[in-house]
């Protein structure tokens, strides 16, 4: 039996992987944050499966910024595989909170790859790495030669990992690897970024539920967004190759976060047209005139990422990754999972 590591094993891309190397046989081992509240909600379907507690999934309290901690956990799991998803992910809060956003997202990752030199433990080791690396385009399609430009200290900070780990394989001979990958999305996305904000609000709003319009920052942009339970076998995949080298994972199509919103609306059977510009644009259902978005500059970013699209070619050849679910059915999935958590709640209220 295998053992696994995951950081950031709460989040949306740790309990998918969670899930998906329990299945596969793995003992997996996650890592939390201490925390007043509960904030094992994503995972709490695992740890509350007789099957899986006490026998498959092991939780250590631990956090990014605290070596000490990071040591003694790979101490006692000594794990064969490391995958570190732990960071502060939002890229507008990382403008907010620029040096907490460095500690955890660039000195974390540094960290981890030490105590394993120095420990000697042996494992391979997965890195969470972003195709927010590549900022301001450079070359579109993005591809893993791509020269990077971040725009974001959380970009900025993910650069400083990147190459930590292109660094510690070459001069220890570890086997660590980056997934350079695109956006993904799922029902368990967190609700501040954009996908999630769109599809919970729609569904209030075709509910009945919220009467207000959602406001929104840059509509624009554009995303090559792709469903996160498959990037999460990407991650497992880039692990199991013969050696270690850098990948990147996405759909190799972009679509703007206003197609996003239409989409969303579709499912519903809504149509939206669109009226004004820039910061005056609102959005309106074509059916009853309803306003249902709006621009608001606080979500704007000081620096934005216009348009992120991946060529997966290398993934596909030498992994045999291949992503299936696009952009349509993405929403549908969203959107559907968002409508049955609304009208379960409602039917408990
Ligand atoms: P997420 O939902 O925001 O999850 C982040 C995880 O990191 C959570 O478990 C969080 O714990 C944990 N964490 C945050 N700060 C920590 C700290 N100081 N110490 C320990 N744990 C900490 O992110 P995700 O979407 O699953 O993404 C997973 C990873 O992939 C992240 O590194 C992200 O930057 C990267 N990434 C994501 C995407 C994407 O589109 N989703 C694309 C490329 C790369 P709490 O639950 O306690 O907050
Ligand atoms: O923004 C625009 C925003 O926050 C997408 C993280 O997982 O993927 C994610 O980063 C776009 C941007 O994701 C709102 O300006 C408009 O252009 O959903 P997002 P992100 O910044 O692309 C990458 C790959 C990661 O690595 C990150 O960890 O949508 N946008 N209006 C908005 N974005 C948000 N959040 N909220 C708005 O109201």
């Amino acid at each position: 039996m295998k053992t696994a590591l995951i950081t950031g094993v709460t989040g949306q891309d740790g309990s998918y992987l969670a899930e998906l190397l329990i299945q596969k046989g793995y003992e997996v081992h996650g890592m939390i944050r201490r925390s007043s509240s509960f904030n094992t909600s994503r995972i709490d379907h695992l740890y509350n499966d007789p099957n899986v507690l006490h026998s498959k999934l092991f939780l250590h309290y631990g956090d990014m910024t605290d070596s000490s901690n990071l040591n003694r956990i790979l101490d006692r799991v000594k794990p064969d595989e490391i995958y570190n998803l732990a960071a502060q992910s939002h890229v507008k809060v990382s403008f907010e909170v620029p040096e907490y956003t460095a500690e955890v997202d660039g000195l974390g990752t540094l960290r981890i790859l030490d105590a394993m030199k120095e420990t000697q433990v042996g494992a391979k080791f997965y890195q969470a790495s972003t195709s927010e690396l590549f900022g301001k385009v450079q070359e579109v399609p993005q591809i893993e030669t791509t020269p990077f430009y971040p725009r974001s200290p959380y970009a900025v900070a993910k650069l400083f990992s990147y190459w930590t780990v292109v660094n510690y394989r070459e001069a220890y001979n570890l086997f660590a690897c980056n997934g350079i990958l695109f956006n993904h999305e799922s029902p368990r996305r967190g609700g501040t970024f954009v996908t999630r904000k769109i599809t919970q609000a729609v569904v209030r709003i075709m509910r009945g539920g919220q009467s207000t319009p959602i406001k929104l920052g840059n509509i624009n942009s554009q995303r090559d967004w792709g469903y996160a339970p498959e990037y999460v076998e990407g991650m497992w995949r880039v692990l199991q190759s013969a050696s270690p080298s850098d990948y990147l994972l996405a759909t190799n199509e972009t679509h703007t976060v206003r197609e996003f919103i239409e989409q969303a609306f579709a499912y519903f059977g809504e149509n939206i047209y669109w009226e004004g510009v820039d910061e005056s644009e609102k959005g309106f259902l074509r059916s009853n005139s309803q306003l249902v978005v709006e621009i608001d500059p606080y979500y704007y970013r000081p620096t934005e990422v216009d348009l992120l699209v991946g060529d997966y070619s290398k993934a596909k050849r030498e992994l045999g990754w291949e992503p299936k679910v696009k952009f349509d059915e993405l929403v549908s999935i969203m959107v559907r999972a968002d409508l049955e958590n609304y009208e379960n709640q409602n039917e408990k209220h």
